[in-house]
């Protein structure tokens, strides 16, 4: 296909999701709430900077399931398949070649450390849906890190702008310890939500809990109401 041919499917898809999900969306906690539970300045969204029961760290820790897998650019890939009309596994070259968004977002653990004002760039998720056209039926998907790991986000949540796949951190690659080559952000929910070292998306016409979800963590993850568990 033709570079702009590619656009402009890409650009009538979102519009598509935008109609579907955008009420939707207006009822998410991270716009609807009037009173979201935090302290300091309002974020960019209007959400107090530091939720409720988090503090601010400058470091960056490194949490995982004691696997860091190492996995060269050449054999890097992204699958996205399930409720979508176009399922596609993408390899770095066409992953690189679609649209590029660069953005700063805070990052809130569940363990209550948050860190603020992080610079990414990657994908939209909006984008990668708009590629592949989840079906009518689509509700939610599930993420799968190449450690095994798993975790659901409806698709309100996930097509929201700040919702990145980032190769880039601060200018330079993702670190490997940090989800490198890929991982997924989740800025509004806590930050399991967003998989390190991500290699698949499917799309699911029913939600479908993830390695913590599993184990009693919240289906919702929304770091403004104290959601942390279930
Ligand atoms: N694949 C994968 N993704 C993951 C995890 C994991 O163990 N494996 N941990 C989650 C948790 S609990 C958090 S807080 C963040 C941590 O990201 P960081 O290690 O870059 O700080 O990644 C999330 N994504
Ligand atoms: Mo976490």
């Amino acid at each position: 296909m033709e570079q702009n041919d590619k656009l402009s499917r890409i650009v009538e898809a979102r519009m598509k999701l935008k109609n579907r999900f955008g009420e939707k969306i207006k009822q998410t906690p991270s716009v609807a709430d009037e009173r979201p539970m935090g302290k300091g300045k309002p974020n960019r969204h209007g959400m107090p900077e530091i939720p409720v029961g988090q503090t601010e760290t400058r470091k960056w820790p490194v949490l995982d399931l004691g696997i860091q897998p190492e996995i060269p650019l050449a054999e890097w890939q992204l699958i996205i398949d399930g409720e979508v009309e176009h399922p596609v596994t993408l390899n770095w070259d066409d992953f690189m070649a679609l649209p590029q968004t660069e953005d700063t977002s805070d990052f809130h653990c569940v363990t209550t450390w948050s860190k603020l004002n992080m610079n990414w760039k990657g994908v939209r998720l909006l984008d990668l849906a708009a590629l592949v056209q989840p079906k009518e039926t689509a509700t939610h998907i599930l993420c799968y890190g190449y450690d095994d790991y798993t975790t659901n986000v409806s698709l309100e949540e996930a097509l929201k702008p700040d919702v990145l796949l980032v190769h880039t951190y601060e200018g330079a690659p993702l670190p490997p310890e940090h989800g490198g080559p890929v991982r997924m952000i989740t800025p509004q929910l806590y930050a399991w939500k967003g998989s390190k070292w991500i290699n698949r998306i499917k799309f699911l016409k029913e939600n479908v809990l993830g390695f913590w979800e599993e184990r009693g963590y919240s289906n919702t993850a929304y770091p403004w109401r104290n959601d942390r568990y279930s």
